[in-house]
């Protein structure tokens, strides 16, 4: 919290993108009683046990509750699966009628059980760590709605915003809400903090990336700061590359979610005047593990810990993590000077 508040701390706090999950054994055996990924996601008791792993385990300095970006469609009326080994599956939006038939009213009531987790999670977490609360953007959750799973060339909703924008935006309005609604709750549970994940942001020409990414961010976080001037959120526009300073401008977001290849000379220069970056050691350090691991920690530390910084990942954890590798990360951070 103090460095979203943009001090600069001597040693600089430590979460991991997807640090609840495939990589723990823990996580494994709880998750083979549930049949479902998102049974799981809906059990407060399990989810918060799942959220609360690593901390135990790692002595992050935040924990991110376990649920997923996808819960927002599900509770729209849009049936997710997650098929094992294959990502998520939804029933690909058709076009207009699909998007009328959406549910937003019955969301807040279909996601209670997550705002149990958060209250179990917050009553239960050391106070000195810090509980964050999430969503995707809605451009990102959109890709998978339209898309009706993990896309490579992102082509159907590509089609669908440049060619019929104001179609498309009723989505986007819709997902705006829907957003709103959920992590205003979240926060009224607990949350302390909000990360919205941008995840296929990257895909976007100039202009949608000004339409469906700055946007629909800006309103979100502006609906969030009518009711809470404090909260803090992080924006995490993943692929962003020179957006990021417009991103970080005009959202309002308090801080700046940087993937792996952002290169973090410009950002020490440029964005992170503007306020505190998180990031951005690329995962698969975490599977090498060895020198190479410490080395390239050493380098973004030494860029980037003169100004307000969290470290983090530049994306999620892959379930190959050594869990070993992890806790040697961790240590180095806490004793770098
Ligand atoms: O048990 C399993 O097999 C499920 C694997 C899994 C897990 C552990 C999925 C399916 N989601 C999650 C948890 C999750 N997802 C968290 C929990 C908290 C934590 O970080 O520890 C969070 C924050 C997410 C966010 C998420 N889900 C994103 C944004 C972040 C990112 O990695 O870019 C995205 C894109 C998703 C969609 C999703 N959910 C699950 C999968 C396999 C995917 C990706 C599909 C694809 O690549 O398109």
């Amino acid at each position: 919290m103090q460095a979203l508040a943009g001090q600069t701390l001597s040693v600089p706090p430590v979460w991991m993108i997807r640090q609840a999950g495939r990589y723990l054994f823990d996580y494994r055996e709880l998750r083979s009683h549930y049949p479902s990924f998102l049974a799981l996601c809906y059990t407060p008791e399990a989810a918060a046990e799942v959220t609360l792993q690593p901390i135990r385990r790692f002595g992050f300095d935040a924990a991110i509750l376990f649920s997923d970006i996808l819960v927002i469609p599900d509770a729209l009326g849009q049936t997710v699966t997650f098929a094992k080994g294959e990502g998520p599956q939804l029933k690909a939006l058709g076009g207009q009628e699909d998007i009328a038939a959406l549910k937003p009213d019955r969301v807040l009531e279909h996601l209670q059980p997550v705002f149990e987790t958060v209250e179990r999670v917050r009553s239960a977490l050391p106070p000195e760590t810090t509980l964050l609360g999430f969503c995707g953007a809605p451009w990102t959750v959109a890709t998978y709605m339209v898309e009706g799973k993990g896309s490579k060339d992102f082509a159907n909703i590509r089609r669908f915003a440049y060619g019929d924008p104001d179609g498309f935006s009723r989505l986007i309005d819709i997902l705006v809400e829907a957003t709103t609604q959920y992590l205003l709750k979240q926060v009224e549970a607990g949350a302390e903090c909000i990360q919205l994940f941008e995840t296929w942001g990257g895909v976007l020409s100039e202009n949608g990336f000004e339409r469906w990414v700055i946007e629909p961010t800006k309103k979100i976080v502006a609906n969030l700061k009518a009711v809470h001037p404090d909260l803090p959120v992080i924006g995490f526009p993943r692929g962003a590359g020179l957006h990021l300073i417009d991103f970080k401008q005009q959202t309002g977001v308090d801080a700046v979610g940087l993937d792996s290849g952002v290169p973090l000379k410009w950002v020490a220069e440029k964005l992170q005047p503007l306020g505190p970056v998180q990031g951005n050691l690329d995962p698969m350090y975490l599977i090498t593990g060895g020198d190479e691991m410490i080395d390239e920690t050493r380098r973004i530390l030494d860029v980037l810990r003169d100004g307000p910084f969290i470290f983090n990942l530049g994306h999620g954890i892959t379930p190959e993590t050594s869990p070993e590798n992890v806790g040697k990360l961790v240590d180095f951070i806490r004793n770098y000077r």
